[in-house]
C-alpha cells in the first residue's frame, strides 16, 4: 500500500523499510562506512549525482536512509536528514539559513543550548537574533528586520510549556519571506505536523519521544520540499553531523511503538497533572490538557493531544521543589525527557543554567520550575511516588 493511505501507526511500523535477499522480517543494518564501486566510472557517475549509490556513511546508507523516510512520512514532509543529536540538527539549520549579517528571531522559551549557542557563539560570524514571546504573534512581527533570515520556534517550549501559533506565524513570515523552522520535539508527529500548519522545516530531538528508551542520542531534520532539502542535506554532509547505522536501527526500532508509548504517557499525565494541580503545596501547573494553561484553546486546535511534559512550582520555591526532586524514588532525578521512564529535573539549574538571568526570568523559567517528563510506567506508582516525597516537602 502507498504512504499516503496508512494511518499513523502503520507507518510508523512500516514505512521506509526494506527486505534483503533472505526475506528478514525487519531491515538489516548496513555497519559499514563505505560502499565499494563497480568500477572507476561507476564511482565517478555516483559522486557527479548522475546515477544513485551508496558512496560512504556520512553521506547516506541504507539503514540511516531508512529512518530518513520513515520520519518524513509521519511529518508529511518531502524527506529527512538524520543527525547525530538534536543539537546536530538544531545547528545544521542554523548554518543553512544564517550568514553573517543576517538575523534569527527565536521564541524566547527553548531548549537552553538551542539558544544559548545563538547567543554565544554565532556573534562571533556576524549574526544577531531576538528572543521575543512568540505566543504574541505581534511580538514577532515587531522583531522582523530586513535581514531577519529564520523564525525558529518550539512548541510546546522547553521547559515553559507555551505554546506558539505555527500557522498564525507561519503567514507572517510568508508575507517577508522568511524561513520558519518549528522543533517539535516535545510533540512527535504523532501529536503535531508543523509543515501541515506552514512551516519549511520541522526538526527532533530523537533522544526524546521518538526513540522514546532513553538509551540513544539523535536528531532529524525534516524538510518540507525538495529544495529545502536540497540546501540542508550537504550542510549536514560536510559539517559531519551524520548518524551513526547502529544509531538509526535502534532509533527505527523505537519509532515503531511512538503512537502507544505517547497514548499511554498522555493518560499517564493528564492524572499526574489534575493531582499536582489539586495537591495543596502546589503553586501551579503547566501542561496543555488543564484549562489552566493559557493556551488551552489553541493546544486544541494545533495538537492532537497535550503530551506527556508537565512543568510545576511548589509554594516553597526551589528550596521546596530540591525536597521534592531529591526525595523521589521511581522516577529518576535526571535531564532528558520523553522516555517511558518519568524524569524530574530543575530547569534553572540545569538544562537552561547557560541562560543569564534576565533571559530566564522573560522566558517564565522561574528558580522554582520542576519539569517532570511522565513515563509508561502505572501511573497510580507515579502519583503514590511525587505525593510520598511532596509529603517530605
Ligand atoms: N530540542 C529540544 C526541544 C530538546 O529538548 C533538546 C534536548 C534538543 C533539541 C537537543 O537534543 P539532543 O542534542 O540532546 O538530542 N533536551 C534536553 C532536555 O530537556 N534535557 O536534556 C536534553
Amino acid at each position: 500500500m502507498e504512504n499516503n493511505q496508512l494511518g499513523f501507526d502503520s507507518l510508523a511500523v512500516h514505512a521506509g523499510s526494506f527486505e534483503d535477499a533472505l526475506g528478514s522480517a525487519v531491515s538489516p543494518i548496513y555497519q559499514t562506512s563505505t560502499f565499494k564501486f563497480e568500477n572507476a566510472d561507476h564511482g565517478a557517475r555516483c559522486f557527479s549525482g548522475e546515477e544513485d549509490g551508496f558512496i560512504y556513511t556520512r553521506i547516506g546508507n541504507p539503514t540511516i536512509g531508512e529512518l530518513e523516510k520513515a520520519v518524513a512520512a509521519l511529518e508529511h514532509g518531502y524527506g529527512g536528514i538524520a543527525t547525530s543529536s538534536g543539537m546536530a540538527a538544531v545547528n545544521t539549520v542554523y548554518l543553512t539559513y544564517l550568514a553573517s549579517g543576517k538575523h534569527m528571531i527565536g521564541h524566547h522559551s527553548l531548549y537552553g543550548p538551542s539558544r544559548s549557542v545563538i547567543e554565544g557563539l554565532y556573534p562571533k560570524f556576524g549574526i544577531t537574533s531576538s528572543f521575543v514571546d512568540a505566543t504574541n504573534v505581534e511580538n514577532v512581527i515587531a522583531a522582523i528586520r530586513p535581514e531577519t533570515s529564520l523564525i525558529f520556534l518550539e512548541t510546546p517550549a522547553n521547559p515553559s510549556i507555551e505554546i506558539t501559533d505555527i500557522k498564525a506565524i507561519c503567514e507572517v513570515a510568508r508575507q517577508h519571506n522568511i524561513t520558519v523552522c518549528v522543533d517539535n520535539t516535545f510533540c512527535s508527529p504523532y501529536l503535531q505536523n508543523p509543515l501541515d500548519l506552514g512551516a519549511d522545516i520541522v526538526v527532533h530531538s530523537m533522544t526524546k519521544f521518538i526513540n522514546g528508551h532513553a538509551d540513544i542520542v539523535a536528531g532529524m531534520i525534516v524538510a518540507k520540499t525538495k529544495e529545502v532539502y536540497s540546501k540542508l542535506r550537504p550542510v549536514m554532509v560536510i559539517m559531519g553531523c551524520n548518524m551513526d547505522p547502529h544509531q538509526a536501527w535502534l532509533t527505527r526500532r523505537g519509532l515503531k511503538t511512538l503512537g502507544i508509548r505517547i497514548d499511554r504517557a498522555q493518560e499517564n499525565s493528564m492524572k499526574v497533572a489534575a493531582f499536582l494541580e489539586s495537591h495543596p503545596k502546589v503553586e501551579w501547573v503547566k501542561y496543555p490538557g488543564l484549562k489552566s494553561h493559557p493556551q488551552f484553546e489553541l493546544a486544541k486546535v494545533q495538537m492532537r493531544g497535550p503530551g506527556a511534559m508537565i512543568s510545576f512550582e511548589l509554594k516553597g520555591g526551589l528550596e521546596a521543589g530540591k525536597i521534592m526532586m531529591n526525595n523521589v524514588k521511581m522516577a529518576l532525578l535526571a535531564v532528558s525527557l520523553g522516555g517511558i521512564e518519568t524524569l524530574i529535573q530543575h530547569p534553572a539549574g540545569m538544562t537552561h543554567s547557560k541562560l543569564s538571568k534576565d533571559a530566564k526570568a522573560a522566558a517564565g523559567i522561574t528558580d522554582g520550575l520542576v519539569r517532570l517528563s511522565v513515563g509508561i510506567e502505572n501511573v497510580e506508582d507515579i502519583i503514590a511516588d511525587l505525593d510520598q516525597a511532596l509529603a517530605l516537602v
